[in-house]
C-alpha cells in the first residue's frame, strides 16, 4: 500500500468496552476484537481504530489514561494487543490506536508525583495555579463534564486546569519534557506494529499562557470555551509529525472539535507537516439550538439543509489543501437512524441513505461499531445512563442552574447522548445478543432480538451488504477517490443530491 493508504481506505471505530467480551466478565475485550477479524474482512473495511484500552480507573471510559503503555487487564495484556495487531495485519487491516494526550488520569504516576511537589521531575507535567486572593479558581474556565475547569489540590495547596472530568489533569504541553514523554509512547506503539493514531481532543493541547477569562454573555459562574485552536497549537503538532509521525510513518486523525474548514487546511495540508485528516465537530451540531446555554441538550430537528452545506463546504475548502475524514457516528455521538432518521418505520432507509450520502463523499469514511447493521438508540430511563457527560451535565443543568427540565434533558440524552452509540454490540438473538455470557456492563438496546449481525445477514433488507457494497464500489472505482464533489439542489430540505467527477470531465 501507498504511503497515502487512508486515502482509498475505509475505517471501522471499535469501543472495544461494548464490542465482544470472550470471558465472560461482561467487559468487551482484544480477543474478543481478535475474534471478528473476519466478520471485519468481510465488510471490507481496511484499518480498525480502536478506542483507549490503555490502564484506565474508566471515570471516562479510558479516556483517561493512568499508564500509557500498559493494557488494561479488563481488556487483556499487551501481548493480546501485539497478537491482535500481527493478525489484523495478516487479515490486511492496519490498527490504528487512541491518543489521549491532552491529558492524563489523576491515577497516572505523572499526576500522583506532580501533585505532591512544586520541584520535582513530574512538577510541571501539569498546569498548576495559584488561587486568587480570595482562594477563589484562576479564571471562570468551565470543564466540559460541568463545574469548573481548575480542581483545589490540597497536597500543593494549588488548583489543577482539566477540560473534561477533574479525574481527568490536562497535561503541560509547554513542558518539552511532557512533549518528549508523549512522543516516546507514540514509538512504543509503533514498535508493537500499530499504524497510526486517532488523536483525542488534540487542538486543545496548546493554553493561553495569560489564562484570560471566558467572555461570560449569560453571566455563568464559569464558562466552556476557547479549549482549541491555543497559541502555540501548530508548533506543537508540527513536533510531533517531524518527531514521530513522518519519520515512523503513521497515520493522523485529529479530534478537532471547533474546527471550520478554512482554518483546518493549515492542520491537514500536506506541506505543512501536521495531521493527515482530522474529525470536526461542525455538523454535529445541526440538531443543536445555537447558543443555547444547555448546549447539545437544547436540540432541534436536524436541519438537512445546514447539513449538506456543512459538509460541502468541507468539500469544497480542503479541495487541493488537504483530506476529509467523513462520519456520521461515533462513541460520543448517536445512533444515525434514531438521531437524523426514523428508526421505527424506516431504520433500513435512514441506515442506508445515511450510508450513502457519507461514503459518496470525497475524503475518508469512518464506520462506527454497529453502524454496518443499523443500530438504533435505545429508550433508556435517566438511571440506566452512565456517561460522565451526561451525568455531571445533568446535575449541572437540571439540579444546579436550572436551566432545563429534567423531561426535557432525558429528552434529549435519548436522541443525542453519548451513550446511545455505548451499548454492546447486537450479534445474535441469543442471551445479551451474544455480547457476552456474564452481566454485561452497559444495558443492552431491548431491540437486539430484531436488531443484530446475524438476523441482518439473512434479510433481504441487510445494512450490512448495503456497507460491503458501499465499501466495495470505493475500492473499485477511482472516482471515489479523486472526484470532485459538487451539490446539487442546496436548498432542498427532503433530497440530498451530488455528483462527483474528474476535474477535466465535460
Ligand atoms: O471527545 C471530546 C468531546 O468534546 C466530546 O467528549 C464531547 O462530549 C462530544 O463532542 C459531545 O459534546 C473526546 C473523546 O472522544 C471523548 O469520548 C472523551 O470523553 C473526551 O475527549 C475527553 O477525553
Ligand atoms: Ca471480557
Amino acid at each position: 500500500m501507498t504511503q497515502e493508504w487512508w486515502k482509498n481506505a475505509v475505517i471501522y471505530q471499535i469501543y472495544p468496552k461494548s464490542f465482544l467480551d470472550t470471558n465472560g466478565d461482561g467487559v468487551g475485550d482484544l480477543n474478543g476484537i481478535d475474534r471478528k477479524l473476519d466478520y471485519l474482512k468481510k465488510l471490507g473495511i481496511d484499518a480498525l481504530w480502536i478506542s483507549p484500552v490503555y490502564l484506565s480507573p474508566q471515570i471516562d471510559n479510558g479516556y483517561d489514561i493512568a499508564d500509557y503503555r500498559k493494557i488494561d487487564p479488563m481488556f487483556g495484556s499487551n501481548t493480546d494487543m501485539k497478537k491482535l495487531i500481527s493478525d489484523a495485519h495478516n487479515h490486511g487491516i492496519k490498527v490504528i490506536m487512541d491518543l489521549v494526550a491532552n491529558h492524563t488520569s489523576d491515577q497516572s504516576l505523572w499526576f500522583k508525583e506532580s501533585q505532591k511537589s512544586r520541584d520535582n521531575y513530574f512538577s510541571d507535567f501539569y498546569i498548576w495555579k495559584d488561587p486568587q486572593k480570595d482562594g477563589s479558581e484562576p479564571n471562570n474556565w468551565g470543564s466540559n463534564f460541568g463545574g469548573s475547569a481548575w480542581t483545589y489540590c490540597e497536597e500543593r495547596q494549588q488548583y489543577y486546569l482539566h477540560y473534561y472530568g477533574k479525574q481527568q489533569p490536562d497535561l503541560n504541553w509547554e513542558n518539552p519534557k511532557v512533549r518528549q514523554a508523549i512522543y516516546d509512547v507514540m514509538r512504543y506503539w509503533k514498535a508493537h506494529g500499530v499504524d497510526g493514531w486517532r488523536m483525542d481532543v488534540i487542538t486543545s493541547i496548546s493554553k493561553n499562557q495569560d489564562f484570560p477569562n471566558n467572555d461570560n454573555p449569560h453571566g455563568l459562574k464559569y464558562v466552556v470555551g476557547n479549549q482549541n485552536n491555543g497559541p502555540r497549537m501548530h508548533e506543537f503538532i508540527h513536533e510531533m509529525n517531524q518527531e514521530v509521525l513522518e519519520p515512523f510513518h503513521m497515520m493522523s486523525v485529529g479530534e478537532a472539535p471547533d474546527s471550520k474548514s478554512k482554518d483546518t487546511r493549515s492542520l491537514v495540508d500536506p506541506t505543512r507537516k501536521e495531521l493527515n485528516m482530522v474529525f470536526t465537530f461542525e455538523h454535529m451540531h445541526v440538531d443543536r439550538k445555537p447558543g443555547s446555554v444547555n448546549g447539545r441538550w437544547a436540540i432541534q430537528p436536524a436541519n438537512i439543509v445546514e447539513l449538506k452545506r456543512i459538509l460541502f463546504d468541507w468539500q469544497k475548502n480542503l479541495e487541493g489543501h488537504g483530506w476529509n475524514a467523513l462520519y456520521f457516528e461515533n462513541h460520543d455521538r448517536a445512533r444515525t437512524p434514531s438521531r437524523w432518521g426514523n428508526d421505527k418505520e424506516y431504520r433500513y432507509e435512514s441506515a442506508t441513505a445515511f450510508a450513502t450520502v457519507l461514503h459518496g463523499l470525497k475524503g475518508t469514511p469512518f464506520v462506527y461499531q454497529g453502524e454496518e447493521i443499523g443500530m438504533t438508540n435505545p429508550e433508556f430511563n435517566l438511571d440506566d445512563y452512565e456517561d460522565i457527560e451526561l451525568t455531571t451535565n445533568y446535575k449541572k443543568l437540571v439540579e444546579n442552574e436550572k436551566t432545563i427540565s429534567s423531561k426535557d434533558f432525558l429528552k434529549a440524552a435519548r436522541k443525542i447522548s453519548r451513550d446511545n452509540a455505548r451499548t454492546p454490540m447486537q450479534w445474535n438473538d441469543k442471551l445479551n445478543a451474544g455480547f457476552t455470557s456474564g452481566k454485561p456492563w452497559f444495558k443492552l438496546n431491548p431491540n437486539y432480538p430484531s436488531v443484530n449481525v446475524d438476523k441482518d445477514l439473512s434479510s433481504s433488507k441487510s445494512v450490512f451488504k448495503y456497507y460491503q457494497k458501499l465499501i466495495r464500489l470505493r475500492h473499485t472505482n477511482d472516482i471515489l477517490e479523486f472526484g470532485d464533489a459538487k451539490l446539487l439542489m442546496p436548498d432542498d430540505k427532503d433530497i440530498f443530491a451530488y455528483t462527483r467527477q474528474y476535474k477535466n470531465q465535460k
